[in-house]
């Protein structure tokens, strides 16, 4: 059934649960959204955007080409963590096999901190993909998100065979300069024999994830590498960004934190709180 809601602008995410009034024999109002377990979404200081309601986990889709952004990457993951969401970086396109190599050390940095790297190629193996990636997915509802090109959409239709979500060659997408993908929206995960077995919700590119909504609090908490060092720098109040006596620079200079990291966190520290 088709249904609208009462209002100019919706309120409802994908993935949300709403009780629904028929309107007519094939359309119907969302009267109400239920309560969430969780809203995934991304801000700047002007606005939010809603990315998807009641998800059990993320998967980072990136490939080997084209190249990704550590910053979005890094932004993906704090959500994850703030949320209290596992998330899984799906590394893509392993077929492209010297731009792989690069690309793959990128991610240790990624895999020391805990976040398991999935190499897949999902046009080059789909089968060994699917084996790789459907334990994962069983009996959650999977966010994916990503970059665009990276192989979202391709990896839905795979695992997801009547989907038949538009996928495009990066030269085309990138000259057009459009997402190929331009709506939020989950898919039933059905085995052969079609049992349901989890669900997908796939999303369209993002060139940014501004967090202006999260606090200095939850930022610094999303650093696992952060995690033991909290509560012991000289001010109680220690921001991390320049006082004397940090543990987390002291930390950092010493080698035990990523300078990629401690940039990100900088940037998102200084975000915060501009979107409240
Ligand atoms: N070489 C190679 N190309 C792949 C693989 N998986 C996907 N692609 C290609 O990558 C391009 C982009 O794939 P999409 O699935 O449209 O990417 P997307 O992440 O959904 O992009 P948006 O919808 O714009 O966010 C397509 O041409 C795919 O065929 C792979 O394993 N190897
Ligand atoms: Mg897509
Ligand atoms: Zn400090």
């Amino acid at each position: 059934m088709v249904c609208f809601t009462r209002g100019k602008k919706s309120e409802a995410a994908c993935g949300d649960r709403v009780i629904v009034e028929t309107a007519s024999a094939d359309q119907g109002v969302i009267a109400s959204i239920l309560e969430r377990t969780n809203l995934v979404y991304r801000s700047d200081e002007w606005r939010r955007k809603m990315l998807a309601a009641n998800v059990g986990q993320m998967m980072i889709v990136l490939a080997a080409e084209p190249s990704f952004s550590e910053d979005l990457l890094g932004r993906a993951l704090v959500t994850a963590e703030v949320l209290e969401l596992p998330a899984v970086i799906v590394f893509n396109k392993t077929d492209l096999t010297a731009l792989a190599t690069v690309a793959r050390e990128r991610l240790r940095l990624y895999e020391g901190l805990g976040y398991p790297v999935v190499p897949v190629s999902v046009r080059g193996a789909p089968e060994a993909t699917s084996a790789a990636l459907l334990p994962l997915l069983h009996g959650q509802t999977t966010l994916l998100l990503g970059q665009s090109g990276m192989g979202k959409s391709t990896l839905l239709n795979l695992l997801v065979p009547d989907a038949d979500a538009a996928t495009r060659e990066i030269s085309q997408a990138l000259q057009s300069g459009k997402h190929t993908t331009t709506f939020t929206r989950q898919y039933e995960l059905r085995d052969a024999a079609g049992a349901k077995l989890g669900a997908l919700i796939d999303t369209p590119g993002f060139q940014e994830f501004g967090l202006a909504h999260f606090t200095p609090g939850q930022i610094e908490r999303a650093f696992p590498e952060m995690g033991e060092l909290l509560g012991h720098c000289r001010f109680y109040n220690c921001t991390h960004l320049a006082e004397p006596g940090c543990a987390v620079r002291t930390a950092a200079q010493q080698g035990a934190i990523n300078p990629r990291r401690l940039e990100l966190f900088e940037r998102l520290t200084r975000e915060c709180g501009t979107n409240k």
